[in-house]
């Protein structure tokens, strides 16, 4: 494994990149992966800086628990105009994941609450260990979400289920995250990397330029009224077709050397 190291002195991500894939670790255990605006710039330089040999991107917590969310200590003496400042670093962080160059899959374990959950909920894939479980207390910590969660878990499970869930604290495991939407896959424990290794390899394994649609275009058609998303639909499948990787892949097919779409 070719290991690089270098994204900050503290540590605070790690980054090992082994062929096509980089592996991404929030890496502040004792603090249980908590996000402080450190953690947020760190990670986003990490994603700005992924190579162009990494294909995919598995982001992964140190220790026990994905993250708690917000560094909380960050909050005890902040003003109004810096909280601001704080929730536009994190959306510029979370936008370069989600709307970047590779897909990334989450590993998700323990805590994946309030800011925790917001950073998730910009991942493409998720697969949570069974002891995962996802909630966000800001109401009970006298908060708001500010990481972009109202619009992204919203996005994922519905503004009603968000709405409970910060009104009563409702803590959700695994299989009920699994079913509502908040996780792909469920493991059992320790089992989730292997796991999103063998997705990332099927990912890496697409052409780039579908893998960009997927990414850049599916999101923007969704946002858009039909008439707009499907015209967006429409160019964005001409370019791709008319791309020669996909007059190769196609080409396997019809000639009987690409594999054929088998259930799971
Ligand atoms: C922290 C944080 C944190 C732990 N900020 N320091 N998030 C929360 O409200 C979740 C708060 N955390 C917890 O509920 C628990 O820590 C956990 C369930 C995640 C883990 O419990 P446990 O028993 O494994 O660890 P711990 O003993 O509670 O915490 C270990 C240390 O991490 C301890 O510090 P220490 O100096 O006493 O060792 C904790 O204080 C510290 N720690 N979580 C700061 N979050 C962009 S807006 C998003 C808004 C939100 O994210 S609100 C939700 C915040």
């Amino acid at each position: 494994m070719n290991t690089a190291n270098t994204i900050d002195a503290q540590n605070l991500v790690l980054l090992e990149i082994d062929g096509p894939i980089a592996t991404i670790t929030l890496n502040r255990p004792k603090k249980r992966n908590a996000l402080s605006l450190e953690v947020i710039h760190r990670l986003e330089e990490c994603f700005a800086s992924l190579p162009a040999t990494v294909k995919v991107a598995i982001l992964t917590g140190a220790g026990e628990h994905f993250s708690a969310g917000l560094d909380l200590t960050s909050l005890t003496e902040s003003t109004s105009f810096e909280g601001i400042q704080q929730s536009r670093a994190w959306y510029d962080a979370f936008a370069r994941i989600q709307f970047g160059r590779v897909p990334v899959i989450g590993v998700l374990h323990g805590a994946v609450v309030g800011g925790g959950l917001e950073l998730a909920s910009s991942l493409h894939i998720r697969v949570a260990e069974e002891s995962t479980y996802f909630g966000l207390p800001e109401g009970q910590r006298g908060i708001f979400l500010g990481g972009g969660g109202s619009v992204r878990v919203s996005k994922l499970i519905g503004f009603s289920r968000v709405t409970e869930m910060m009104l009563t604290g409702h803590v959700v495991g695994a299989t009920e995250g699994h079913a509502i939407g908040l996780a792909h896959y469920v493991t059992p424990a320790g089992d989730g990397l292997a796991k999103a290794r063998e997705l990332a390899e099927r990912v890496a394994s697409n052409a780039p330029l579908s893998n960009f649609a997927i990414l850049n275009a599916l999101p923007l058609i969704a946002e858009q009224p039909m008439s707009h998303g499907l015209m967006t639909e429409a160019l964005m499948a001409t370019v791709t077709q008319e791309a020669p990787e996909a007059k190769e892949r196609i080409n396997d097919f019809l000639q009987k050397r690409a594999k054929k779409v088998e259930p799971s």
